[in-house]
């Protein structure tokens, strides 16, 4: 039986790029054929449960806008509900996956014991409905940055019973995504970091999250869990200083620990934004180093300097962030998850449905565009043309010589390089007929 919540929204279709109707898909369409693949496969679109369903709108000066009818969020009965407008929500945009952290699918109510309970139920019944036919769990997370307890961080706490907690809390909520066939398994370090070093032994916390994560693949490994664990790095907020700072740090921190064959990363467009970078140079560090999982395709604000996670609407970004992915091979257990969430003054249902298609639709739009370059060749061919005198016999032979020897040849055959353009300009005109 519906709840309601929804009335009114019809399910949402492909209507093609002349249709005027803003509840209709112009660019999404899930079973076109695109590089051999159905575009469904290849986006791997997911609703993110916190911003669409259990954030209430507040900001720095201003509480709750959005009022529903499971709020407030602290018993089973507003969870289950809020369970049913999901997969309302699900069917309505005909999405193949979600994600969730565990405080946004169970009320909070305190104790390790009661959360556990509460979770255990809650997934429960998300797996029934999961089973009568709605789509498949991207990636579960734990929330271990909300609740009090966890202000001076999870696995980095300086006390103990709080990284005993943090361990306790992933252990359930890795079993629980286990439990439901999850893809994926998150770890986002929001308060594994520092407001200030006066207080902060940075040493020995890198080394208590180096051995957490370790801990979290032994025991992926003992379930047979068969997902990916995914770290997702921000450079800061709620921190200070975050220490999985971005797609490079996080590699290094994987590196020392042991973990790179084990981990993969999560990457986000508003992170990369706020450590300075595109999001496709986050994208390509993590695919040079074969580390890229899965994205949050959610914009910031560039003049705000915060974390606003908006809707995706810029087709020429979401191209290029495309265009990498597909460069790597596309996405293998990861996604294109919408860490979004809508305005706090967008208070209607219909707004819901509204931010996911236009979000769902730039990205399809981005990503054709970013198949078409592909397929065209033109980036490739000029990237191979700036790298071909590396294809040498010679300058292969110098990787695997020494300065000395190369300083010899550099005077015997007179070396001086002449300056080549880079030809900037052009290859981004060459983007723009895409876009
Ligand atoms: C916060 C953020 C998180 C993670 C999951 O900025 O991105 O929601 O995606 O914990
Ligand atoms: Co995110």
């Amino acid at each position: 039986m519906s709840t309601g919540f929804f009335e009114g929204i019809e399910k949402v279709v492909y209507e093609g790029p002349d249709s005027t109707n803003p509840m209709a898909y112009r660019h999404y369409n899930p079973d076109e054929i695109v590089m051999g693949k159905r575009m469904e496969e290849h986006l791997r679109f997911a609703v993110a449960w916190w911003h669409t369903f259990a954030w209430e709108g507040q900001d720095p000066f201003g509480g709750q806008t959005f009022v529903r009818p499971w709020h407030p969020q602290d018993d089973m009965e507003r969870a289950k509900l809020k369970a049913d407008v999901a997969f309302e929500l699900f069917d309505i945009l005909g999405v193949p996956y979600f994600c969730w952290h565990d405080a946004d699918i169970r009320p909070e109510q305190g104790s390790f014991a009661e959360n556990l309970r509460t979770l255990n139920e809650i997934t429960d019944y998300i797996g029934e409905k999961m089973e009568a036919g709605g789509p498949d769990l991207l990636w579960g997370t734990a929330n271990m940055f909300s609740h009090r307890r966890w202000m001076g961080g999870a696995s980095t706490n300086p006390d103990p019973d709080v990284f005993a907690f943090a361990a306790a809390t992933v252990k359930s909520c890795m079993d629980a995504t286990h439990k439901l066939g999850g893809q994926n398994y998150v770890l986002w370090g929001g308060r594994e970091g520092y407001e200030t070093l006066l207080n902060t032994d940075l040493g020995a916390e890198l080394d208590h999250m180096g051995r957490f994560l370790n801990m979290v693949v032994d025991y992926k490994h003992k379930i047979g869990f068969k997902g990916t664990i995914l770290v997702e790095p921000k450079p800061q907020e709620p921190s200070k200083h975050q220490y999985d700072f971005d797609a490079a740090t996080c590699i290094g921190f994987l590196r020392k620990y042991g973990l790179e064959n084990e981990v993969k990363l999560n990457l986000e467009q508003g992170h990369a934004i706020l450590a300075g970078h595109s999001f496709e140079h986050e994208i390509a560090v993590a695919a040079a180093e074969g580390m890229l999982g899965s994205i949050d395709m959610n914009r910031n604000d560039y003049q705000s300097g915060w974390d606003t996670d908006q809707f995706p609407n810029n087709t020429p970004e979401v191209a290029l962030a495309y265009y990498h992915i597909l460069k790597s091979g596309g996405f293998a257990s990861g996604g294109t998850n919408f860490d979004a969430k809508v305005r706090r003054q967008s208070i209607d249902p219909a707004d819901l449905v509204a931010a996911h298609v236009g979000g769902m639709d730039i990205c399809a739009r981005g990503f054709k565009a970013a198949a078409a370059m592909l397929e065209d060749g033109g980036l490739e061919t000029a990237l191979k043309e700036r790298y071909a005198g590396w294809e040498s016999a010679e300058a292969q032979a110098m990787l695997g010589s020494d300065l000395g020897s190369i300083a010899q040849r550099v005077l015997d055959d007179n070396v001086n390089p002449e300056p080549r353009s880079g030809r900037q300009e052009i290859l981004e005109n060459y983007v723009n007929r895409f876009v």
